[in-house]
């Protein structure tokens, strides 16, 4: 239906049709940027999973080929599901992927493309040894054993992997080594584990440099004062932990180690899942890719025909203070911005309303500088927030009052306002530092029924005495909202469903502020957005 075609997203990548879930065994290799994805060819709901591919030279047009595997060996004849790619030194990629058998085990395969000559590697062989990995034993749970990482090498010359598993119950990345990528044994413990969660989806593993977003390649000497992160992916939200990869104990061991999971950092607060970074040889950085799922409901999704789009592919490096993964879209997108406007030195107080106009406000690119004239209002900080900053958001809403915010945007507005979405900052004081609550408030995103519409939430640490200025850059693609607060800090990607964007009536968008401290906004910076071409079929 054309309602369902207004919703589609025009520059976050999607298949032309059916459900996608993770980004599989990206990688950049021969001029060739490539992304793989859970597919499901038959429909709109997850299933019959095999292997999408497409290819790019830019991560923003996209080049859509046939599957590169299907489910058609016994070691996964249930669901080719996720896995990550290595490139061997000489230039061989391969890739290993979790398999489901025909007694619904999880296993590991390989597989590995037909004709390294072929710039697009559309076609891949399984190997013969498949499956290369099973898990048997006391205290693992074969049906818990998936997503093996990307490989790196070991002091001793040999390369590892981590997969995710469920240990007597508890969330654990094993770890494995091998000589030839082929031949696998597990070594005695794990990457790392820890009883304060059950299984560990996706568990990605890789290097970083504080305050250097140059990117570190995993399989080359790792640079002294590089901290490792540990990424992996459990109730419904990627998190992770900075530490460092102790090569004696060959484990992995967080700078902090919190037993409170709520507490754990996360890559993003809204609704992004299954994430996988690669090494971008070609620019010298790491990218991260995540998957951001409908939320509209399974009958939505069959109505529509497809369901799921990946956020933009983000760069990702580690903070100078080593507490915090910074994350920016990738520059390439910039190429996208079509119709600019610019204002200068507004000014929003206490119940102020700003309108942007004279772009597309459901395709856009929008950069707010807000700079705070005072921070003596600023509230104090609770940190049993923390816990729950979501609950925080929705009574700390963009409507309630407070000393320093919340300031911010309102995006995808009907006329009467009885449709928008608010993405907001509130400050408070903490001792010697600010705490910044930012949300996106979907929970009058939409008239429509039957969406999942939550305030989505977290708090970033911030230096106000350095900074007067907290940045927002957020992009609107029709029915996805991805937002960068603080340069980075916090990023919060969601699903709207807006009933005016389906009618395509006018929609709009303004800068606010309901909070008493008067903010000012030296710049603001805004782009209609074009269409990529994410949906071009080559057989
Ligand atoms: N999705 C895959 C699994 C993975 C899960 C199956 C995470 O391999 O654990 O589609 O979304």
């Amino acid at each position: 239906s054309i309602a369902s075609e207004r919703y589609r997203t025009a520059y976050h990548f999607q298949p032309p049709k059916n459900w996608m879930n993770d980004p599989n065994g990206p990688m950049y290799y021969n001029g060739i940027y490539h992304s793989f994805y859970q597919y499901n060819p038959h429909g709109a709901l997850w299933g019959d999973i095999v292997w999408g591919h497409a290819v790019s030279t830019d991560l923003v047009n996209w080049i859509i080929l046939e599957p590169a595997i299907e489910r058609d060996t016994p070691g996964d004849i249930n669901g080719c599901w996720t896995g990550s790619a290595t490139i061997l030194p000489g230039g061989q990629p391969i890739v290993i992927y979790t398999g489901g058998d025909a007694e619904n085990h999880q296993v590991q395969n390989i597989m590995l493309p037909k004709n390294r000559s072929d710039p697009y590697l559309r076609e891949w062989t399984k190997a013969g040894n498949n499956p290369v990995l099973q898990l048997v034993g006391p205290g693992f749970n074969s049906s818990q054993f998936r997503d093996p990482t990307t490989g790196w090498i070991g002091p001793d010359g040999l390369w590892r992997i981590a997969i995710g598993a469920e240990v007597n119950g508890y969330g654990a990345a094993l770890l494995y080594k091998s000589e030839d990528f082929l031949n696998w044994t597990r070594v005695d413990h794990p990457l790392y584990s820890s009883n304060a969660s059950g299984m560990w989806e996706c568990p990605d593993f890789f290097a970083v440099l504080p305050g250097n977003n140059g990117g570190l390649d995993l399989s080359t000497v790792i640079p002294e004062g590089a901290k490792h992160v540990l990424k992996v992916s459990l109730d419904q939200c990627d998190k992770y932990m900075i530490g460092v990869y102790d090569l004696k104990r060959d484990a992995f061991s967080p700078d902090t180690v919190l037993d409170d999971r709520r507490l754990w950092l996360k890559i993003d607060y809204g609704n992004y899942y299954a994430s996988k970074s690669f090494f971008d040889s070609k620019n010298s950085r790491r990218i991260i890719w995540g998957w951001t799922n409908e939320s509209d409901s399974s009958s939505d999704d069959v109505a529509k025909g497809w369901a799921g789009i990946y956020a933009i592919p983000r760069a990702i490096w580690l903070d100078s203070d080593a507490k915090q993964l910074l994350q920016w879209p990738v520059d390439e997108i910039e190429s996208l911005r079509g119709n600019e406007i610019n204002h200068q030195g507004l000014e929003l107080n206490k119940g102020d309303l700003f309108e942007i106009k004279g772009i597309d406000t459901t395709q856009a690119d929008v950069e707010i500088d807000f700079e705070l004239t005072s921070t003596d209002d600023a509230e104090p900080f609770d940190p049993s927030w923390l816990l729950d900053a979501e609950k925080h958001c929705r009574e700390a809403g963009a409507s309630v009052h407070g000393g320093v915010g919340p300031f911010g945007l309102v995006i995808l507005a009907s006329d009467d306002m009885e449709e928008h979405t608010v993405l907001h900052f509130r400050v408070y004081k903490s001792q010697q530092k600010y705490m910044i609550l930012m949300c996106s408030d979907l929970r009058r995103s939409s008239l429509r029924p039957e969406l999942y519409t939550p305030a989505y939430g977290g708090f970033f640490e911030f230096d106000l005495e350095k900074e007067r200025k907290i940045s927002l850059r957020t992009l609107i693609d029709r029915s996805a909202v991805e937002s960068f607060g603080g340069g980075g800090r916090l990023c919060i990607i969601a699903r709207v469903y807006p009933v005016a964007l389906a009618d395509e009536r006018r929609t709009h968008m303004y800068a606010f502020n309901n909070g008493s401290t008067t903010v000012k906004v030296p710049q603001l910076k805004a782009w209609s957005m074009m269409t990529a071409q994410v949906n071009v079929k080559k057989g």
